[in-house]
């Protein structure tokens, strides 16, 4: 049978390398043909084919109110009658830039760009240039956007320099990188220990959401913040995803623990190109036209997406709302668990927030090896027989889940009715 999603991307590969604008779209991980979207609308997509879906995705996490909410897209509209772009300031991010302040008490200072991998990279070069050193630390597993400095996995021993994980990074570049175990406070001490003072920054997905869903351990917390403290160093925590998603203080704000800088995107960008990184006024007074740290851009601010962003952050302050994100996240994590148990399943789940984890293993990983251990067939398995009833999960077993406020519970019973149909005859 012929399918406009089939047609759309044989004709995208010949243009576009792979046919996707950014590589987890592809499908590679899960097989099959990507699904190509027309529409969303509250907590459903629609694909090329016009089939429905309930959607976990979010766009990758910024749909926190649902799609095409009246109150983000007429912030859009009203924005974008006024002018698509100044390159030059406007009271709308000063808007932002405040309330964004307000929010997270860690910000004495923000600045706004247009992508995660921007906040990160800059966040990274401000962190040299304020401590005038090169190292940086990451984590294995821990992804913060695609510079070159960022994209490296550990080498051979916990120590060593780190290596390219993609063709294109110099090694030169990979080496002033090193790569550890998420979870691991004991290996991030042994790090400080022997290369203390020449480490620039260390830098953190809170709670991780690039190798499905990690939680941070409590020791693994207060080692980052005591560690960088103590040496000297800049704790740079990565909210890209989690920032207004596992709560409206993010994952710093729930877990207690104070960074030096923090960055942000997906939900403070409302679906457009909005992104952040901030912290303490000393370390931030080091950036252009301040300081001697450069860092520009043509569409930074934009005000179409800070509209956005406004908008959006309006409405999750609305009382109750992460309560209501954190019930459905966890019924359906409930729900699914339930169901395998009862069928006999190896499958876990967990939420934080508006977040949430599956899992084909016997328990909920808490490292990098342990999710890679996972069953990535049943995963594929499941990914597939979910789309078939109508339920859009993301297209990887390394990804997080996101739910929104225009899920209703009738959709987390839906889904969950469409896994147990799934598993009951697994
Ligand atoms: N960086 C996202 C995965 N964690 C993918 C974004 C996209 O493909 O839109």
């Amino acid at each position: 049978m012929s399918s406009r999603n089939q047609d759309l991307f044989e004709q995208s590969q010949r243009i576009i390398p792979g046919g996707v604008n950014s590589p987890v779209r592809a499908f590679k991980s899960v097989g099959g043909t990507p699904l190509f979207f027309k529409r969303g609308q509250g907590a459903y997509v629609w694909d090329a084919d016009d089939k429905r879906y309930i959607d976990y995705v979010g766009s990758w996490g910024p749909m926190i109110v649902g799609h095409s909410h009246p109150a983000v897209v007429k912030a859009v509209q009203d924005a974008a009658a006024q002018g698509l772009g100044f390159g030059a300031p406007t009271a709308a991010e000063l808007e932002m830039a405040e309330l964004l302040c307000q929010l997270l008490p860690s910000l004495e200072m923000v600045r706004l760009v247009s992508s995660g991998t921007e906040a990160t990279m800059t966040a990274i070069r401000l962190a040299r240039g304020f401590t005038g050193r090169s190292r940086i630390i990451k984590f294995e597993g821990c992804y913060h956007g695609h510079s070159d400095g960022l994209l490296v996995k550990a080498g051979s021993g916990a120590l060593t320099f780190g290596q390219p994980s993609s063709s294109g990074v110099p090694a030169e570049i990979a080496a002033l990188t090193t790569v550890l175990d998420y979870n691991d406070a004991a290996g991030l001490e042994r790090a400080f220990a022997e290369l203390g003072k020449e480490i620039a920054a260390v830098i953190v997905e809170p709670v991780a959401g690039n190798m499905n869903l990690i939680t941070p351990k409590r020791e693994f917390l207060e080692a980052l913040r005591a560690l960088c403290t103590k040496h000297g160093a800049v704790l740079i925590l990565d909210e890209v995803m989690t920032g207004f998603r596992v709560g409206l203080q993010g994952a710093h704000g729930h877990y207690g623990i104070k960074p030096d800088l923090i960055t942000l995107g997906k939900v403070m960008g409302g679906g457009l190109p909005a992104a952040a990184f901030g912290g303490r006024r000393d370390i931030m007074q080091c950036l252009a036209p301040l300081g001697a740290v450069y860092q520009a851009g043509t569409l930074s601010g934009n005000p179409v997406a800070v509209a956005a962003g406004l908008a959006t952050l309006k409405l999750v302050q609305a009382p109750g709302f992460y309560q209501r994100l954190s019930q459905l996240a966890k019924h359906l994590t409930e729900g699914l668990t339930a169901s395998a148990r009862k069928h006999g399943i190896p499958f876990c789940a967990q939420s934080i927030g508006g977040m949430f984890g599956l899992y084909f293993s016997k328990a909920v990983p808490t490292s990098y090896n342990e999710v890679m251990a996972g069953d990535k067939a049943a995963f594929n398995r499941f990914f597939h027989a979910m789309l078939d009833e109508g339920v859009y999960l993301a297209p990887s077993a390394f990804e997080a889940g996101f739910v929104s406020a225009a899920h209703t519970d009738a959709d987390i019973a839906q889904t969950v009715a469409a896994a147990d149909k799934i598993f009951s005859a697994w």
